[in-house]
């Protein structure tokens, strides 16, 4: 047993936070007691094994800059905590499998890698440091983003090619989303964009855009025949735009002090029903009618199934998942 300590993070990207750390008088470890004993670990620029566990004297840990060492464990084992607290306090579901158990996940792999993932092999998540080892891919939406890999993964299992491929990565974005506006993180506020902070194209501009996937000049804003054949980086677009349209609605919209501009594929407006209900049709569609098949026509029942379930068949909820899939092109 190790008593559960809230230490003190300076996160190059959030700001001052707390994290859940364990130990005593003077050594500390990046270990999350409170959330499956989450851990993080130190690649040291290795791209294999664990490296080492995060651990300090004070339990202060880093300094909001890349350079110190335990900024980038601070950022990953924050994200983690709020992917946690989301799916346990907005979904009831208790850790990536919904068994309590918590993931770990490794910072500093490689050199200049510029890319974070999920495996399911090993349960764990992995965060490069970016270009320059000076931007890691360590921020609230892409560690949500990874994690959710592996809710999906431990539930519908979408396969990750073809359109339940592009499925499987909006499922990320979409709950990424959903984590940074839970967290409410005043450096990191929410937003529909995913990797905002992490400046990936190096001009300020984030990864990719849910109100209009194609601002990033490669995904797709609605479905068409062949897109089953389209990155599924890029076929997510359709899927994100929906999500989009189906929380905020069609025209422009300020959030958070965001400005957003969503098309819709028949000029038809969608009013939107805002974020929680959306993410608990995803979730719930997700979690009880997609499968490793599901492509988008599937993905429309499923979503129309959920809101029936939660809303009932005549209700709002129910009426604008249908319209929402009209907007992106994805019909009866
Ligand atoms: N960061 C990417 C993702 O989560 C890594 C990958 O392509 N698997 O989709
Ligand atoms: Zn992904």
């Amino acid at each position: 047993y190790q008593a559960v300590h809230n230490g003190t993070g300076n996160s190059q990207y959030s700001g001052q936070v707390t994290l859940g750390t364990a130990g005593s008088g003077s050594q500390y470890s990046l270990t999350d007691t409170a959330r499956g004993s989450h851990k993080t670990y130190n690649l040291n620029r290795g791209t294999s094994g664990t490296g080492t566990l995060f651990t300090d004297a004070d339990d202060v840990w880093g300094d909001g800059t890349p350079s110190n060492t335990q900024t980038a464990g601070v950022d990953a084992h924050y994200g983690a905590a709020l992917t946690w607290d989301y799916y346990k306090n907005v979904h009831g579901r208790s850790g990536i499998r919904g068994d309590g158990v918590g993931a770990y996940s490794r910072v500093h792999y490689g050199n200049n890698y510029v890319n974070a993932f999920w495996q399911d092999s090993c349960f764990c998540m992995t965060y490069g440091d970016g270009s320059g080892n000076s931007k890691p891919l360590t921020s609230i939406d892409v560690a949500a983003h990874e994690m959710t890999h592996g809710v999906t993964a431990a539930t519908a299992k979408l396969v990750y090619s073809g359109e339940s491929g592009g499925l499987n990565e909006a499922t990320s974005d979409i709950f990424a989303a959903a984590v940074e506006f839970d967290a409410n993180n005043a450096k990191d506020v929410g937003d529909y964009f995913v990797g905002e902070k992490i400046d990936i194209n190096g001009n300020g501009t984030p990864l990719r855009y849910m109100d209009k996937p194609s601002k990033d000049g490669a995904s797709k804003d609605n479905w068409y025949s062949g897109i089953g054949g389209v990155d599924v980086h890029y076929s997510s677009g359709v899927a994100n735009h929906f999500f989009y349209l189906l929380s905020e609605g069609s025209g422009q919209k300020v959030v958070n002090g965001v400005s957003y501009d969503s098309p819709t594929y028949d000029n038809l407006p969608v009013t939107g029903i805002g974020r929680a209900a959306a993410e608990k049709i995803w979730y719930k569609a997700l979690t009880e009618r997609f499968t490793s098949t599901t492509n988008y026509a599937a993905a429309r029942t499923g979503t129309l199934q959920a809101a029936a379930d939660l809303y009932g068949q005549s209700s709002t909820q129910y009426n604008a998942v249908a319209h929402a899939w009209a907007a992106v092109n994805v019909g009866s």
